[in-house]
C-alpha cells in the first residue's frame, strides 16, 4: 500500500524513490512485522489467558511437558495478523502472487483455527477431524494450484526445474494441481509435527523464510536469475516482502514462545506457516528445493512415517517416539538443547539449498 501512496510522489520527494526497492520494502516489512509482534505480544497473551485458551497436554507424552498445561495457545492468531499487515502495507498490492500467497496462508490459517476452536471448547485433543482437515488442506491448495495455472503469465509454471540440474525440466501436465496439494499439504502438516517443543517449528520457519526470500528475489530479478541459472519469475519479487514479513512475524513470535514458553501457535499457527512457506517454493518455481530448505520438517515427518509403518509391521518401534523431537526428550536430552540443535541442522539444511545457486 506504501508504494502506491508514496512512490508516485518520488518526482517531489526524490526519497520515496526507494519504495521502488524490493530490499527497501523486504526490509520495512520485517521491522514492521517484528515491531507489531513486540507491541501487541504481551496483551494478545493476556487475552488469551483471560478467555481461557489453554493448551491441552497429551497424558501419553513426555511428563515434561504436563507443566505446559493451560499455556496459552492459538498465537497463531498473532503471526498471521503481523504477517498480513505488513505485506498489505508494503508489498505492491497489483501483485497475484502476493495475493496468492496471502490467501493460502490465512486459508490455511482458518482450517487450523477450527482445529484449536473445537479442542479449546471441549477442553481435550480433540479437534476437527483428520479428514477434514485433510479436505480444506486439499482445497485450498488445489484453488491455489488452480489460480496460478489460469493467471496470464510469460512463463508455464507446471515446467518443473531441479535443483543442482540446471538443464533438466520435466513438464507436468495437469499433475502440477496434485503436485501443489501434495506440497503445500505434506508442508503443512510437517510444520504442524515439528511444532512440540518451545521455539522449535517457528525458529526453523524463520530459517526457512529467509532462505526463500533470497530465492524469491533472484527469481524475480531477470540479471541475478540469468547469472545464476535459476528459472526467472517475472514479478515473484514482490513475494520477497512477504517472506519478510514472515521473518518478522516469526522473529517477534519467537520473542514470546522460546523457552519456557508463554504463548504457543496452535494449528492457527503451524498449518498457515507450513502452508505458506510452500506456497512461496511453488511461486519462485523452487519447488523441488523445499525438501531440502525445510529439511528438518521433513525429518520429522518422515520419523512419524517410518514409526508408525513399522508398528504396524513389525509391532516394533524405531525411535522412542515419534515426531523425532520426542526421540530425544525421552533420550534425556534437555527441551533447550534439542531445540537449539534441530536449529543448527535446519540453517545446515539452509545452506545447503543456498549451495544449490552455485552449484549444479
Ligand atoms: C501436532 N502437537 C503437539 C500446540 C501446537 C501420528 C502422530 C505422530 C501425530 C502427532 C500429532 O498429533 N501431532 C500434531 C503436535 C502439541 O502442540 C500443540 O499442537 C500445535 C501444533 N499442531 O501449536 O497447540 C504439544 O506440543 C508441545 N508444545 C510445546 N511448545 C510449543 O511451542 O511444548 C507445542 C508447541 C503441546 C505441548 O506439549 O501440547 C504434540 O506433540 O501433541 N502425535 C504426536 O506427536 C504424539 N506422538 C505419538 O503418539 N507417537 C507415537 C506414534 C503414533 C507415532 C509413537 O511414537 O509411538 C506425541 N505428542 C505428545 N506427546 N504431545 C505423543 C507424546
Amino acid at each position: 500500500m506504501l508504494y502506491h501512496l508514496l512512490f508516485p510522489l518520488a518526482e517531489q520527494f526524490a526519497l520515496f524513490n526507494v519504495f521502488r526497492y524490493i530490499t527497501f520494502r523486504a526490509a520495512g516489512a520485517v521491522v514492521t512485522a517484528l515491531v507489531l509482534s513486540l507491541l501487541l505480544g504481551p496483551g494478545f497473551v493476556r487475552l488469551l489467558r483471560r478467555l481461557s485458551v489453554g493448551q491441552n497436554i497429551r497424558e501419553v507424552g513426555p511428563k515434561t511437558h504436563l507443566v505446559k498445561a493451560g499455556t496459552p495457545t492459538m498465537g497463531g492468531i498473532l503471526i498471521l495478523f503481523v504477517v498480513v499487515v505488513p505485506t498489505l502495507l508494503w508489498a505492491r498490492l497489483d501483485n497475484a502472487f502476493v495475493w496468492i500467497a496471502l490467501a493460502v496462508t490465512v486459508g490455511f490459517g482458518l482450517i487450523g483455527f477450527a482445529d484449536d476452536y473445537l479442542k479449546v471448547r471441549r477442553g481435550r485433543n480433540l479437534g476437527l477431524s483428520a479428514r477434514h482437515k485433510f479436505l480444506g488442506q486439499s482445497l485450498v491448495a488445489a484453488l491455489a494450484a488452480v489460480a496460478l495455472l489460469r493467471l496470464p503469465l510469460d512463463f508455464s509454471p507446471e515446467l518443473l526445474n531441479f535443483p543442482f540440474f540446471k538443464q533438466l525440466v520435466l513438464p507436468l501436465g495437469w499433475l502440477y494441481v496434485p503436485f501443489v496439494m501434495f506440497l503445500l499439504v505434506g508442508s503443512s502438516n510437517a510444520v504442524n509435527l515439528t511444532d512440540g517443543l518451545d521455539g522449535l517449528a517457528i525458529g526453523a520457519t524463520l530459517i526457512a523464510a529467509a532462505t526463500y526470500a533470497l530465492f524469491t528475489y533472484i527469481a524475480g530479478n531477470s540479471i541475478a536469475a540469468s547469472y545464476l541459472q535459476v528459472a526467472y519469475v517475472p514479478g515473484v519479487g514482490e513475494v520477497t516482502i512477504f517472506c519478510g514479513a514472515l521473518v518478522g512475524a516469526s522473529l517477534g513470535f519467537l520473542w514470546f514462545n522460546c523457552h519456557p514458553a508463554e504463548v504457543i501457535m496452535g494449528d492457527v499457527g503451524s498449518l498457515a506457516l507450513g502452508g505458506a512457506i510452500a506456497t512461496v517454493a511453488v511461486l519462485c518455481r523452487q519447488e523441488l528445493l523445499l525438501a531440502v530448505v525445510g529439511g528438518l520438517f521433513v525429518l520429522e515427518a518422515l520419523s512419524v512415517i517410518l514409526q508408525v509403518g513399522s508398528y504396524k509391521m513389525r509391532r516394533k518401534r524405531i525411535f522412542r517416539m515419534a515426531p523425532l523431537h520426542h526421540h530425544f526428550e525421552l533420550g534425556g536430552w534437555a527441551e533447550p538443547k534439542i531445540i537449539v540443535r534441530f536449529w543448527i541442522l535446519s540453517l545446515l539444511f539452509a545452506l545447503v539449498a543456498i549451495s544449490s545457486l552455485k552449484l549444479r
